[in-house]
């Protein structure tokens, strides 16, 4: 069972000789074998995968290969948002899951007026329906799944000052996301979503993908539908979360090449914020309060951190040669936004292997006119006077950033 913290009787002692104890962080430029990286190639093909297979073994649980969908648009408003967007509800049904999993529901919303070429977009994870992020009248309701905040529930617009989708819109980049609860409710429970029928036999019990690793898993299937799409930018497919959610977004950005441009908004402990030293949300709170969101092997590093044979600057590298712009408030008291910065640190040699800018400067902006060219590198932290939410200033912030640094457009 994933999120149990207890061994089972009979269940042998973890053996703390494979941890060694380390406070400082442990080297990202060395192989297992203790040979150092040395070039693009020894990253891409040797030291990358190496540690995907340590994150998710040991942290977020093995993330499930894809599955098969069919892609059907239920809904198709060309005049949504006041006319200034198309929007399409995509439901993707995987073909060979048993025909009761259940469906993705991917809402698109596609600007109607844009730069010529094809269109960027960024793909979010919601906490509680499509619905709920924009007050367009057009967007379908849901009431069949789980959301902790129940006034939400069948409500529209509820997030609306928080997602920002007609700014979005309005600087030419295309806005989707799906609800979290459609891949995994955000609860220590194993029985909806599709945790049933995407958990392996031929994976350890506690390896097995907790929740962060479904959601993750989800947003990599509407990446494969955004790929699709055929006026949106395969190239230019950006992922953003908040929060428990940005934790989510850098592990999916960690797994897959095809993000070009993460934004883990405030993603903190288990996102962008070092687990060593952390004095603010520790590993042994986060395993107790959200036993769900991590595997069953991670409940062992509460309280032993220095023995995680990896720190987040290892799942961070794996947006390695990437854009990760990671943007937080400084009246934020829970995502660690020192302890993020030290990250960007940490990982700024391997962008530099890769021969990239990676960070300028100290890697810190303080304000959104601070994005100039020259000025910032693949790795940012972007810290505004704000508290633990998102803002249309962020907004500003992420989409000159985008505009900035993303590829040019590719033509239609
Ligand atoms: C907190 C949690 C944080 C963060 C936050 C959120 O309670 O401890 O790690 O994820 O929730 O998702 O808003």
């Amino acid at each position: 069972q994933v999120g149990t913290q207890e061994a089972s009787p009979g269940t042998p002692a973890i053996n703390w000789d494979a941890y060694p104890e380390s406070t400082a962080l442990p080297e990202l430029l060395k192989l297992k074998n203790g040979t150092t990286v040395k070039t693009p190639e020894d990253w891409m093909k040797r030291r990358r995968p190496e540690l995907q297979e340590l994150i998710q073994r040991e942290m977020f649980g093995y993330l499930p290969a894809a599955q098969p969908f069919t892609a059907t648009v239920t809904k198709m408003v060309p005049d949504a948002l006041a006319g200034k967007a198309t929007l399409k509800e995509i439901s993707l049904n995987f073909t060979q899951l048993p025909p009761e999993a259940p469906e993705i529901r991917l809402a698109l919303w596609i600007p109607n007026r844009h730069p010529a070429g094809k269109i960027p977009v960024f793909l979010t994870l919601n906490y509680c329906g499509n619905a709920n992020v924009t007050t367009d009248p057009q967007t379908t309701i849901h009431t069949d799944r789980y959301c902790s905040k129940k006034e939400w529930i069948g409500q529209r617009g509820g997030q609306a000052d928080f997602w920002c989708v007609e700014q979005v819109i309005d600087r030419g980049y295309a806005f989707a996301t799906y609800h979290e609860s459609d891949t995994k409710a955000d609860k220590n429970e194993w029985t909806d979503g599709l945790f049933p029928y995407l958990k392996s036999d031929q994976v350890p019990a506690g390896s097995q993908p907790a929740t962060i690793a479904l959601w993750a898993w989800g947003l990599l299937r509407c990446v494969d539908q955004l790929a699709q799409e055929p006026q949106l930018d395969p190239r230019r497919i950006c992922l953003l979360g908040h929060s428990r959610r940005g934790k989510t977004v850098l592990f999916a950005a960690a797994m897959d090449e095809r993000i070009a441009l993460v934004v883990p908004h405030q993603s903190g402990t288990g996102g962008m914020a070092l687990s060593r030293e952390n004095n603010q949300e520790t590993v042994e709170r986060i395993n107790r309060v959200f036993p769900h969101w991590f595997c069953g092997e991670f409940k062992k590093f509460g309280g032993n951190e220095p023995r995680i044979p990896f720190d987040q600057h290892a799942v961070a590298s794996l947006v390695a040669p990437r854009l990760l712009l990671d943007t937080e408030g400084d009246q934020d008291a829970w995502a660690n936004f020192p302890r993020s910065l030290e990250t960007l640190k940490a990982i700024d040699p391997v962008w530099k292997l890769l021969g990239k800018t990676g960070l300028v400067g100290s890697g810190l902006i303080t304000s959104v006119t601070e994005i100039q060219p020259g000025k910032v590198g693949e790795l940012l932290q972007l810290r505004l006077p704000e508290k633990h939410t998102l803002t249309n200033e962020f907004w500003t912030g992420i989409l000159n950033y985008a505009d900035l640094m993303l590829p040019k457009s590719t033509t239609p």
